[in-house]
């Protein structure tokens, strides 16, 4: 086996903030970086090193910050620079280092350079973006679909000819083929890395290289040429850590960004276990139903392409997906016990764990009745198309209560207080009814919280180097109910088990795990051996340790 490099970011656990949703400090209904630095105390007590901040950059908001309008400046619904440095310097004092959100394939249609570029065929910008004229039928230049749905071409009537943009048309993309527009941006991070913060979250990294023109959206022949300069010049002798978003990356192409020797990024992340659970023709809106036989095998497989070289991130959440404990475990008779088992699952695979804000409580999917609550620009884009192309308006709720981007976006709950405790005004989008039970405060109160289960989970980590470097092995891959896998060095091994459904159910024990045990994690370990079969409750996950490896 070769040992990997140890980096600080290998025991660390991430946290994800949603700043327009987490905490309100001056009452206009959204939240900010003041919020932010009131709530470092709680952030520390979980444990968490990292704090990734979705964007806060200066920004029309048509995609909440991902569109950016002025990569120098703060959006003033945030907060003003000041808030910020004091933000890294109270984050810092508590050893909390700050990623911030880089969005470089495409930038708002209201910053200057698309300004510019939009004024005049001649403008020294134009080829910051991506211009091609119509196609030999008059229209669009070809057929590549924008993910938020409709054409990802849009025409500038002014110039006649058609932009490319691969979200919504408030989001043109960049031209990277461009080397001024890479020298701009690598001298933008630099700024920020200079200022003190910990590293970059990318986002869609992997589209950053299109080639429209040959049909080729993501993952575009000069990517990692692209990634390998951008090292160069920003990151290469600072001790960061960098996560690229990639919906396209296998775990093949995810040694090419994470490999040791490559000088790219971290780690990335990655999507399959997502995608696996979306429908062929209506994706997200119209989901399948949970397959976990097939969940086991993409975490094996990622668990064992990267176990030697390259590093996993790990989460079940983010600000565009649906909320873990709705998704993937029982959000009505089972939260508290269904949250803390896929908790501990996630936290003891081998990559660096992320929790996405309200995860740690247990927050879950929205319980919207109408198009009219939905904020997501996906969501309403969508619900205009689908319904056009057929879709009963009720399954369309249905799928966006299950999968919508919106779920994960409703205000941090803090308190059963009114608005959650997340705002004294007005509150930018619904919060979720159930704050009333499941809050920051009750979970304080409860030594069997979901909350006080991260916190041991996220403490966990930085004290058992097994968690870090383990051999991952997975064991029972057919079997429909329960996950199974065991991490080893050289003389030690821990097992987790973990019961996926709100059934009792029983597993047959493999003959090299029929050993004594002892309890990290759940229920106790039997006294003894462990017998041919063992039972477990609904959704219970235990975790235990035992002084060999059971690789053998
Ligand atoms: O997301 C990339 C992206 O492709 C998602 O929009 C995803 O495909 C979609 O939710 C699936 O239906 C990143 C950001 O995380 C997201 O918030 C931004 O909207 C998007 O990029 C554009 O910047």
């Amino acid at each position: 086996m070769t040992k990997q490099p140890t980096h600080w970011w290998q025991s660390a656990t991430v946290y994800q903030i949603y700043p327009r949703s987490f905490a309100d400090s001056n009452g206009d209904g959204m939240g900010d970086l003041p919020g932010i630095v009131s709530k470092l105390d709680y952030l520390q007590q979980l444990g968490i090193g990292v704090i990734w901040l979705s964007p806060i950059f200066q920004s029309p908001m048509a995609d909440n910050g991902y569109d950016i309008a002025d990569y120098e400046a703060i959006a003033p619904i945030f907060g003003t620079l000041e808030d910020f440095d004091r933000l890294i310097a109270e984050a810092k004092a508590r050893g909390i280092g700050i990623l911030m959100d880089l969005v470089v394939n495409h930038t708002s249609d209201h910053h200057r350079w698309f300004i510019d570029a939009r004024s005049a065929r001649t403008s020294r910008y134009r080829d910051f973006y991506v211009w091609r004229d119509a196609g030999s039928d008059g229209g669009l230049p070809n057929d590549i679909q924008s993910t938020f749905g409709g054409p990802a071409w849009t025409l500038d009537e002014a110039s006649g000819q058609y932009y490319f943009h691969q979200f919504a048309k408030e989001q043109p993309d960049l031209n990277w083929e461009n080397p001024e527009v890479r020298a701009e941006i690598y001298a933008m991070m630099n700024r920020w890395l200079d200022r003190g913060i910990a590293g970059f979250r990318m986002d869609v990294i992997n589209l950053i290289a299109k080639e429209p023109d040959r049909g080729i959206t993501a993952d575009g022949p000069k990517l990692h040429e692209y990634l390998q300069e951008m090292h160069r010049e920003t990151l290469a002798g600072r001790d960061v850590l960098t996560v690229g978003e990639s919906w396209s990356a296998t775990p093949e192409s995810a040694l090419l960004y994470s490999g040791r020797d490559r000088r790219e990024l971290s780690m990335v992340f990655q999507f399959e276990h997502v995608m696996a659970q979306w429908h062929e023709t209506w994706g997200k809106w119209q989901p399948k139903p949970f397959d976990l036989v097939g969940l086991k095998r993409i975490i094996s497989r990622w668990q064992e392409a990267l176990a030697d070289d390259g590093w996993n991130s790990l989460f079940w959440g983010n600000h565009d997906l649906p909320r873990a404990v709705s998704k993937y475990g029982d959000d009505k008779g089972y939260r508290v016990e269904s949250a803390k088992m896929l908790a501990t699952v996630l936290h003891f695979l081998k990559g660096t764990p992320y929790v996405y804000q309200g995860e740690e409580i247990g927050m879950t999917n929205v319980p919207f009745t109408s198009i009219a609550q939905y904020r997501d620009i996906e969501t309403l884009n969508m619900h205009r198309l689908h319904l056009e192309a057929g879709l009963p308006e009720a399954d369309f709720i249905a799928g966006a209560n299950e999968n919508g981007r919106d779920n994960s976006r409703t205000p941090m709950q803090w308190s059963a207080g009114p608005n959650a405790g997340f705002t004294s005004g007005t509150p930018w989008i619904d919060v979720n009814p159930n704050h009333t039970q499941i809050n920051v405060e009750a979970a304080e109160h409860d030594p069997l919280s979901i909350l006080a289960h991260y916190r041991r989970l996220i403490a966990l980590r930085k004290e058992m180097r097994i968690i870090v470097d383990g051999r991952y092995r997975s064991w029972l891959d057919e079997h429909p109910d329960v996950m199974a896998y065991t991490r080893s060095v050289a003389d030690q091994s821990i097992m987790v088990v973990a019961n996926f459904t709100a059934r009792s159910v029983t597993v047959d024990v493999p003959q090299a795990l029929r050993r004594k045990w002892v309890t990290v994690i759940g229920a106790a370990a039997p006294a003894d051996v462990l017998p041919a079969t063992l039972s477990l409750g609904p959704f219970e996950a235990n975790v235990w340790a035992t002084a060999a490896s059971v690789d053998g």
